[in-house]
């Protein structure tokens, strides 16, 4: 009371609104008025922020905070009444006719397509000091997570527009048909114009951890190409955090005038395109799909083509993508939950909670492994595609809220208090649970080898990760990326790929593969792939090729060495002919060695460069 007359109208509603809540405490060790009040107005702009960024307020925050602490206290499940049981869904198989056809839908309707990538995590579990953006997703070509999405998004949105506008039919024809590069190029162009959405939008959710190093990306590398008109990038808030079970608000430990705040999770992409007013913008210049992604997956545009394909065919709205899951992996299970109600959704029941619902629900043995190998509930690898208009349905009655759960950890059995504060949290893939039962949610499954890669663990942890599973490293982030890509120069283009060689980094036994890469702009499909190679191509083990081009044709190459192929953006290039040299090595590093910097060290080896044959 004391201190009212320092304030503004708006912040003794503020302070009224808190105190009201339960919340005096806060104020309890605050100065006399004329000491410190500068701090405590900025007490009251971070209120302002906290109560404007979370839908109906912190009165709300609060009445949630309370309800499901009570139920956590309580120990209940938050699958109460539900039965789980293993979805039908979509299953996938490279490269034959149904994944070509899906894949051929999907890059027509890339250029109705949105992308929102959430990159507001830090990634406390992979310990890397920068954002993960901005880690390479493979080191031969040194490509970033970013630059690979960004270059992707283009590579779909040049595709769609050929596809679309029928200058495909060209580059379809034999090759000696194919107009010579300066028709053609100027074809794509007068063809690309008018009438073809040629810019794909691409959304960044960020968050203080991550909000001005990502721009700092951005400007330092031209946007990778991108317009920077079509890259928007919308900042999460962190959220309060809670001391007890009565949700009363944590006092930051650094100053008693602020409020301690943690992530609230991915779940606020949502409600954040919601009040961004994108979602309208975009339906009105008539795009049809949203798609959700992570910060570092290398493998996802893969597969993204004919899950877009399979959303459109199906008129999914709601479709996910999953792979086959090892279980107790950490990535969350696509299970079907069958009420007592007679209710039923297709839904992700994350990680940690999947064992203790099997266990609840008549399976003693929890989250185990069937005959084949894997888990019998597809693993959610959190790439949604949400269909546009019924998206903009649903949010407009929940203003973009999901459904939110709380995860104490408490002092002892007594539940009465927390070892640390605590916070409420979110998951973008819980959309679907405010769904209408009349609402087509489905899911997509793929092969992980070629749709899912993710760099999550540190060297250490990876290490410890049980035999057969997945290490989710920056290790086997790379290494599924030479293995995906000489799968497919195997299976689309015929080319004869030496087996893999076992070896060890940092105490993870990996595949290594031939080390080939190209630019997604070179081929994001099986079909585009398939027609750039031609006659008898072979690639030893020990090789490394680079192809940075789009019209790169290969025919009877033969390389046992490294070969790099730079082309111009309408250059047509033929490849081919014996390619031997010493090639580039893969050298051991070990992650403890500080002398070496931190992206090279984490994945356990960097790469000598001996010998190339380079062509431009
Ligand atoms: N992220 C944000 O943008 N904001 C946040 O507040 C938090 C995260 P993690 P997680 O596919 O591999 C998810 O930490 O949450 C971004 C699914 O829940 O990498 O443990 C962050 O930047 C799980 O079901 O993953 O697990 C990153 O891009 C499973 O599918 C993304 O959110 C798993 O991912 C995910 O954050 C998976």
């Amino acid at each position: 009371h004391k201190n009212l007359s320092i304030l503004s109208p708006d912040q003794i509603k503020l302070a009224r609104m808190l105190v009201e809540a339960g919340q005096s405490h806060l104020f309890q060790s605050w100065a006399e008025p004329g000491v410190e009040d500068e701090e405590k107005r900025g007490f009251f702009e971070q209120v302002a922020r906290l109560n404007a960024s979370y839908p109906g307020g912190l009165t709300s925050y609060i009445k949630t905070a309370r309800e499901l602490l009570a139920d956590s206290k309580a120990g209940k499940n938050p699958f109460d009444g539900f039965t789980p049981s293993v979805p039908t869904g979509e299953v996938l198989t490279y490269g034959d006719d149904n994944f070509v056809n899906f894949e051929e839908l999907g890059i027509r309707e890339a250029r109705n397509a949105v992308f929102v990538l959430v990159a507001g995590g830090l990634g406390e579990r992979l310990g890397y000091n920068g954002i993960k953006l901005a880690l390479p997703s493979e080191t031969t070509m040194g490509t970033c997570f970013l630059q690979n999405y960004i270059e992707s998004i283009l590579a779909l949105q040049d595709a769609s527009c050929r596809l679309v506008q029928g200058y495909n039919h060209i580059l379809r024809m034999p090759q000696s048909t194919i107009p010579t590069k300066r028709v053609s190029a100027s074809i794509a162009k007068t063809k690309l114009g008018g009438g073809c959405q040629n810019q794909i939008p691409l959304v960044i959710m960020t968050s203080d951890d991550t909000h001005a190093r990502t721009i700092e990306l951005l400007e330092s590398n031209a946007y990778f190409g991108m317009e920077p008109s079509q890259v928007k990038l919308l900042k999460q808030e962190k959220v309060a955090c809670l001391d007890d079970n009565d949700a009363r608000l944590a006092v930051d430990p650094k100053s008693k005038y602020r409020i301690q705040t943690k992530p609230h999770g991915h779940g606020d992409v949502h409600s954040l395109l919601y009040s961004s007013g994108l979602l309208n913008i975009w339906y009105d210049a008539g795009l049809r799909w949203v798609l959700f992604f992570q910060d570092t997956n290398g493998l996802l545009f893969k597969a993204i083509p004919a899950a877009l394909g399979v959303s459109s065919s199906k008129l999914y709205d709601v479709n996910s993508l999953a792979v086959p899951r090892k279980a107790k992996e950490a990535i969350g299970g696509i299970t079907k939950l069958t009420h007592a109600d007679g209710r039923t959704m297709v839904i992700n029941v994350e990680y940690n909670q999947l064992d203790p619902l099997l266990r609840a629900t008549g399976h003693p043995d929890g989250d185990v492994n069937c005959e084949t190998g894997y888990s019998p509930f597809p693993g959610n690898i959190n790439q949604l595609i949400l269909k546009l208009g019924p998206y903009i349905k649903e949010l407009t009655k929940t203003g973009g809220a999901i459904k939110e759960f709380v995860n104490p950890k408490y002092k002892d059995s007594s539940k009465t208090s927390f070892k640390s504060s605590t916070r409420l949290e979110c998951m973008m893939q819980d959309y679907p649970k405010t769904l209408p039962p009349s609402a087509r949610v489905g899911f997509t499954v793929m092969d992980a080898w070629l749709a899912y890669a993710p760099v999550k663990n540190n060297p250490e942890d990876a290490a410890k990760v049980p035999k057969g599973n997945p290490y989710h490293s920056a290790t086997s982030g790379e290494m599924a990326i030479y293995r995906a890509n000489s799968l497919i120069l195997r299976k689309a283009g015929g080319v004869q790929i030496d087996d893999p060689v076992q070896e060890v980094f940092n105490g993870q036994e990996m595949e290594v593969w031939p080390r080939i890469t190209w630019k997604p702009i070179w081929g994001l499909t099986f079909s585009e792939i398939k027609r750039k190679i031609s006659g008898s191509c072979s690639i030893s083990q020990r090789s490394t090729l680079v192809i940075k081009g789009c019209n790169i044709f290969l025919e009877d190459l033969s390389l046992d060495g490294t070969l790099v192929v730079n082309s111009v953006e309408d250059a047509e290039v033929k490849v081919g002919g014996v390619v031997q040299n010493k090639g580039w090595i893969l050298e051991k590093v070990d992650y403890k060695d500080t002398t070496v910097p931190e992206e090279v060290r984490t994945r356990g080896f960097r790469i000598k460069k001996v010998e190339q044959l380079e062509k431009n």
